[in-house]
């Protein structure tokens, strides 16, 4: 009955959407269950929070992380840093199966043995969005980014080197992931407003995981 769907958009279909960068569809689903266990216990010690940009702006996205490394912004900028400053604490560690989903995913996109030691978690709840920027707070951009997508669905921008360019609008579903890095390293990205929604395992939000080498 529901042949015609996966055969629109089959459960393992990849697709390479610029160079350097593919998309893995569905390829973190079969872990959704220990995955929003995981998230749930890091956000247990490190809660989520609206961050604001150095302009001022209060963040849609509610943000944490995990690793030895987390992404915060304040009014001193942007940047990572190995504790977090609602607590004083160091970041909870990476958990491994994180780390093995990344490093699995980087593997497909030809980046043997990526290590990542920053991880944000970001939870989008309907309305919430990510205008168009650059990652390029890390230190090694020979390293890729790997984000992976749960819950709600939502529409990924992605751009060229200049702010400018034409973005292509990916749909992104529940276990899809992105892989970018080489020559799309410094693209220019983001998600449009999150469509209002429940997901049957995630409930009303979207969560991403971005893994990097930050440090
Ligand atoms: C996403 N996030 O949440 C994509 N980049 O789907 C990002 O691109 C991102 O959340 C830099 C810093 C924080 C982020
Ligand atoms: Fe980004």
């Amino acid at each position: 009955m529901q042949r015609d769907l996966f055969e629109h958009r089959p459960e393992h279909a990849r697709r390479a959407f610029a160079p350097g960068a593919l998309w893995l569809g569905g390829f973190a689903r079969e872990r959704e269950h220990q995955l929003l266990a995981t998230i749930a216990a890091v956000v247990a010690t490190t809660p989520f929070r609206q961050m604001s940009t150095p302009g001022g702006r209060r963040m849609s996205v509610a943000m944490s992380n995990c690793g030895a490394f987390g992404w915060v912004t304040d009014a001193r900028g942007y940047r990572y840093q190995p504790d977090d400053p609602l607590s004083g604490r160091p970041w909870p560690p990476m958990p491994g199966e994180f780390a093995a989903l990344a490093a699995r995913a980087a593997a497909e996109a030809g980046h043997a043995n990526f290590e990542p030691d920053a991880c944000l978690v970001n939870r989008y709840e309907p309305g919430a969005r990510m205008t168009l920027h650059q990652d390029v707070d890390e230190r090694d951009f020979t390293q890729p980014i790997v984000s992976v997508s749960l819950g709600l669905p939502a529409v990924f921008l992605f751009g060229g080197a200049q702010r400018g360019d034409k973005a292509q609008r990916l749909p992104l579903v529940h276990g899809d992931v992105l892989v970018w890095g080489g020559p799309s390293r410094r693209c220019f990205h983001g998600v449009l407003p999150v469509k209002e929604g429940v997901h049957p395992l995630f409930g009303r939000c979207r969560i991403n995981l971005t893994f990097r080498r930050a440090g």
